[in-house]
């Protein structure tokens, strides 16, 4: 049972400084002992290397910081290749959600057919064309179905890393109007807070599961933007969204993902310390995390 953590501190896929310091908070809440005190063995790579936000330079087009961003993104992706090689599961600290590009990189080419489960208020299914605020973390989801600019469609050198009817998102309740067309076009599965009032969590995390092993997928990646849940629960973010998932049934729904042994690899994204209150998010992801990996109070 090997667990290998690697931290990407960027910032550069949204304009508020202070996500970069999200794999520092999430470790000082005490990530490394808690799960090893579930019997894990713990592989605390560090952080990989991303440009300075003050340093990047913000060419005139609607990709804020494109090049730094793909750049962090190849080397994120090229580690998580050897983390997998070596046989160990790959658990990433963000960091704005753009490092999902780098994630899925390197985890899509391990397996045939990868499910991906994204945990957030938001659809990340912008592109340049469609995208209201030029931000790529509004965009990795896109990218990793083939849509958007090339710089991030090919991370990693391929293209697409994920099928559309192999996504399940969990939590949305702000979608902006090019992401509703193309889940409507590409029939993306989205569980809304509507669904998640109308049918309860359990129901929704039953679905889900079934729905993906339906789809024969070989292994699930677990996206956990932490602007998923209430702000009231995680107001460390960056882009808070009232009316959303609670701890507790966030909780339930990294508790069921265990008990049903699907989650091959995952990342807590948009940790922001400078806007939370005494570390209470990263507090949060860390508990989130230790219910994925198992822990139960009896
Ligand atoms: C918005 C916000 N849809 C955008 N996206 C966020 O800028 O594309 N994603 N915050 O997590
Ligand atoms: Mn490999
Ligand atoms: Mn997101
Ligand atoms: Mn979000």
């Amino acid at each position: 049972k090997k667990i290998s953590i690697l931290g990407v501190p960027m910032d550069l896929g949204q304009m508020r400084r202070g996500v970069d310091m999200g794999p520092s908070a999430i470790r000082y809440a005490g990530v490394v002992e808690r799960l090893e005190s579930l019997g894990y063995d713990i592989d605390d790579q560090g952080n990989i290397e991303i440009d300075q936000a003050e340093r990047v330079h913000n060419p005139d087009t609607n990709l804020r910081n494109l090049k730094a961003v793909a750049d962090g993104n190849e080397r994120l992706a090229a580690k998580i290749h050897d983390i997998i090689d070596g046989d160990s599961f790959p658990l990433i600290f963000g960091g704005d959600h753009s490092i999902a590009l780098g994630t899925l990189a390197g985890v899509s080419k391990h397996y045939n057919n990868l499910g991906v489960i994204w945990y957030d208020a938001h659809g990340d299914l912008n592109t340049a064309d469609t995208s209201p605020s030029g931000n790529i973390h509004g965009m990795p989801l896109a990218a990793s179905l083939g849509i958007g600019h090339e710089a991030l469609t090919n991370i990693g050198g391929y293209t697409p890393k994920v099928k559309p009817e192999n996504i399940v998102i969990i939590g949305a309740r702000s979608l902006d109007e090019g992401e509703r067309v193309l889940i409507k076009e590409k029939g993306i599965k989205v569980y809304t807070m509507h669904e998640i009032d109308r049918l309860g969590m359990t129901k929704v995390m039953e679905e889900a599961m079934a729905y993906l092993k339906d789809r024969q997928v070989d292994g699930v990646h677990l996206s956990l933007d932490l602007d998923g849940l209430d702000p009231n629960d995680a107001p460390g973010v960056g882009t808070p969204v009232i009316g959303g998932i609670s701890y507790r049934e966030s909780h339930l729904a990294m508790e069921m993902l265990a008990e049903a042994g699907v989650i091959t690899s995952a990342e807590f994204v948009e940790v922001n310390p400078i806007l939370d209150e005494k570390n209470k998010t990263a507090s949060v992801a860390v508990a989130l995390m230790g219910s994925l990996f198992g822990e139960k109070l009896l």
